[in-house]
């Protein structure tokens, strides 16, 4: 496969205009303030690229109804629509994300320098959810690597360990553990640091050209490709280095069934069902079913298979 790079999916100019709209969306300044030409322009480029066919990938995107309205966001119940429904008012702004443990720089960003700190980018993933359904979505973010440099890890940083949002008011899920998947929160995920550094794993804070929904994971969330959904964390506040591989949410609720690397394997079945193939989830209605197979790391084999050299994948699965 083609190395994805940012070249294939969007213009450079597209992103600084797409920066300015988003952050632009982000202060709550209405499209009219913007330069004359970049919302009108940004969409005709946007659809343009968007369902152009690439003859490199031939990616089609998912439509956005599905990407905003399938979810998997347990703190707003267990329910596909459930996130949707129930997540409409989550206050997303005033927001903090911390940075700290192993690195010689904490810090911290507030809502606004989400959006404004590093270059975003559009970012057009296969997404692949363990429950062997997926998505094509085009996110906007910048690479976790950036942010990684600037807190600069110590000599002892092995895991980036990420967590959600604990606020039980606010997340019916964390309230009630029938409504909550009987989930322990908060959603803890992690990286292994030179995961964390590949340059495909994104901090998303959009898709579709617009600021995050919140059943998407607003304001800020991971984006790993070649991994199961269930990585992808949403709506996170922390992000700590550390020495020790942490336990993460779904390897501790059953970890037989979910392990720490959960990379995309159609080789390695899930106890519970096949992974060899998934449901494309399209622009037809829930009847309408198509099947594809699965591929080795989500399709991002070339940018990914070196870091796990010597591992034994149906082991470490
Ligand atoms: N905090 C949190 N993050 C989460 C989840 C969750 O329940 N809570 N679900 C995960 C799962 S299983 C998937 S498939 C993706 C779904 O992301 P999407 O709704 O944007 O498609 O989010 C992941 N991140
Ligand atoms: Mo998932």
């Amino acid at each position: 496969m083609k190395k994805l790079t940012i070249q294939d999916v969007t213009p450079e100019t597209i992103f600084y205009q797409r920066r300015k709209i988003i952050t632009a969306l982000g202060l709550g300044i209405a499209a009219s303030a913007l330069p004359k030409v970049s919302m009108a322009e940004t969409k005709r480029h946007l659809q343009s690229l968007q369902f152009k066919p690439d003859p490199n990938k031939g990616l089609e995107l998912t439509p956005e109804n599905k990407i905003i309205g399938y979810n998997n966001f347990y703190e707003f119940g267990v329910d596909k629509s459930a996130p949707a429904k129930n997540a409409a008012n989550f206050k997303t702004d005033p927001w903090i994300l911390e940075i700290g443990g192993e690195v010689e720089n904490p810090f911290s960003l507030n809502h606004q320098q989400l959006l404004n700190t590093f270059p975003l980018e559009e970012r057009i993933y296969r997404f692949r959810c363990v429950e062997a359904w997926s998505m094509v979505v085009p996110w906007i973010g910048f690479e976790l690597a950036r942010l990684i440099e600037m807190a600069k890890p110590t000599g002892k940083a092995k895991y980036v360990v990420f967590h959600t949002l604990y606020d039980p008011a606010q997340m019916p899920g964390q309230k009630n553990r029938l409504l909550g998947g009987g989930i322990d929160y908060p959603y803890v995920e992690a990286l292994r640091l030179d995961e964390a550094l590949n340059s495909l794993t994104l901090l998303s804070v959009g898709l579709y050209g617009k600021t995050l929904p919140p059943q998407n994971g607003a304001p800020i969330r991971l984006v790993v490709p070649w991994k199961y959904g269930f990585k992808s964390i949403k709506s996170i506040v922390k992000i700590t280095f550390a020495e020790k591989r942490p336990l993460t949410t779904w390897e501790s609720l059953a970890p037989n069934e979910y392990g720490f690397y959960a990379n995309v394997n159609p080789n390695v079945d899930h106890p519970r069902w096949s992974q060899a193939s998934e449901r494309v989830i399209g622009a037809g209605g829930l009847l309408s079913v198509k099947r594809q197979p699965t591929l080795m790391f989500n399709g991002y084999e070339n940018e990914v298979a070196n870091l796990y050299r010597g591992l034994d994948l149906k082991v470490n699965y």
